[in-house]
Order: structure tokens, then sequence, then C-alpha cells
């Protein structure tokens, strides 16, 4: 790690040329015993993912990490964990733009600006036998200072330089981001997700909107309401409420 980049005693940076994936780095690190607060930092991802095995665009330039972590907690509640990377994220990024930028949280993984995506966070977990977090990475790319342009990503993409904060690096965002995070890991280990899920939903887009929800298979159509306790999205459809796991969200098409 360079010596310019100071992170808090909590992290134990690995600092990498180019890697395959930061986060699978990170797993193969979990396996061999590493430590809560391993952060393994690569200038260049060759095989960058995203959910459901996605590619996450990686060039030089931008910033590419994940985080070992070990909660104490069930594997059914590490997802909450997404959420509060997010507004950690958000905060950061809004610090670094102009004050006229709109920096909000996609459900469930997304920070954008202005409506556009800058960054992206993946949580993998292993459990152990009793159902607890073996380990958790948090992986996460943000563009600082390119994007990929609109034809190859399925909601339009955007950079820190694009909107307006020419002066960031890699480096400078990973040392604003790392206190802002610990801070919020800390809340969520002490009060749990209920003040995680309030400073989220105040960021969060299209709430209280008509969305369509892209699933895996098909998609449903409804107003996005809130959050339910573990973070799955709340959806009105007339009478009915939804609670949906894992998607996309788009707005609504009619
Ligand atoms: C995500 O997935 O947004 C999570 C991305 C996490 C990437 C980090 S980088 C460090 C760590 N190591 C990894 O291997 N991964 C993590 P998802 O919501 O599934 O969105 C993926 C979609 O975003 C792709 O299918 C593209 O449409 C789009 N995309 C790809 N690269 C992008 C980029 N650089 N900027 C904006 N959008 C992108």
């Amino acid at each position: 790690m360079d010596a310019a980049v100071p992170l808090p005693h909590f992290f134990r940076p690995i600092r990498l040329p180019r890697v395959g994936s930061t986060s699978d780095e990170a797993k193969r690190l979990a396996a061999l015993a590493a430590e809560e607060g391993t952060l393994v930092w690569a200038d260049e991802q060759t095989e960058g993912h995203g959910r459901l095995g996605r590619t996450w665009i990686s060039p030089s330039g931008n910033l590419y990490f994940s985080i070992l972590l070990r909660p104490a907690a069930p594997v059914a509640n590490a997802m909450q964990l997404t959420f509060a990377t997010a507004i950690a994220l958000a905060d950061v990024v809004a610090a670094v733009l102009p004050a006229t930028s709109r920096v909000g949280c996609k459900w469930p993984n997304d920070v954008l600006v202005d409506g556009k995506k800058v960054s992206g966070i993946l949580l993998e977990s292993q459990a152990n036998a009793d159902g607890l977090v073996d380990s958790l990475v948090v992986g996460i790319g943000v563009n600082i200072v390119s994007h990929p342009p609109p034809e190859t990503v399925m909601y339009e993409a955007t950079s820190l330089h694009a909107e307006g904060a020419g002066g960031e690096t890699a480096a400078s965002l990973l040392q604003r981001f790392c206190p802002v995070f610990l801070t919020w890991y800390e809340t969520w280990r002490r009060q749990g997700f209920d003040p995680i899920r309030a400073a989220w939903l105040g960021r969060a887009e299209k709430l209280h909107q008509p969305v369509e929800v892209r699933l895996d298979v098909g998609s449903v159509a409804g107003v996005f309401v809130g959050l339910d306790t573990n973070g799955a999205m709340l959806l009105q459809q007339g009478d009915r409420r939804r609670v949906i796991l894992a998607g996309d969200v788009f707005p609504a098409t009619t």
C-alpha cells in the first residue's frame, strides 16, 4: 500500500497492480484464514464481476477493492451491509462532487449521480454450519476517471471526473471511504439495520415512484414503498404488497 494512503488500523491492505477480481482474491485469502479488515485493492481487474456473473468493466484509473469482514451475525442479515456500504459510498461521493449533484442509492447495490451509475457493490458470503457468517467479502467498484459507454451497459454509467470531481484519484477516494465505511459498519454492529435502513431510504432513488423490477425470469411493476427488515424491496401493487429479494430496478415503462 502506498505510504500516501493511510487507512484506519482496522484495515489490512494488500495492493496489486492487476488481478482477475479483488473479490475472488479476498475470498481466496478468507479461505486461508485471513483476518477481518483484509482489503484487496487493484489498479485494474481482468475478470471483475457483478451479480449473476455479470462483467464489471475495470480499466486502470478507477477504484476496485474488496474488504473481508467476519461479523458474528446470521448470514441472512449480512446482506444488510450492502446498504451500509452504499450509504458510506454515497456520503463520500457527495462530498467530492459539486453541491448541485444529486447522489442517490439505487436498490439494491448501486450509487448513482444524477441518475447514472458511478459505483457498484457486490456482497458474497460464506456461512458456517450454524448459519452464521464465516466470511463476507464486500466488493466495490467506483468509476473515477472513465466509465463504460451506454451501448455496453444496462444502466447509464458515469465517473467522478465526468461529474466534476476532476481532482479525485482511486487512492484519494479509498482514503476517504474507509473511515466512513468503518463508522457505518460499527453502527450496524451496535444498533442493527434500523439506522442503516433510515439513512439509505433518505438517499433512495425512485422511492414512492412507479418502477419496473426485472427478475431472473420476467418482471414486475409497482410502486417502490420501502425496505423490509433485511433490505428486500417492498413493492406495492394496488392492494397487494410484494417483497422482492433480487432484481434490477428501472423506471416504469407505462
Ligand atoms: C454490480 O453488479 O454493480 C457490482 C459490481 C461490483 C464490482 C466490484 S469491483 C471490485 C470487486 N471485484 C469484483 O470482481 N467485483 C467487485 P450488478 O448490479 O450486477 O451490475 C453489473 C452491470 O453493471 C453490468 O452488467 C453492466 O451493465 C454494468 N457495468 C459494468 N461495468 C460497469 C462500470 N464500470 N460502471 C457502470 N456500470 C457498469
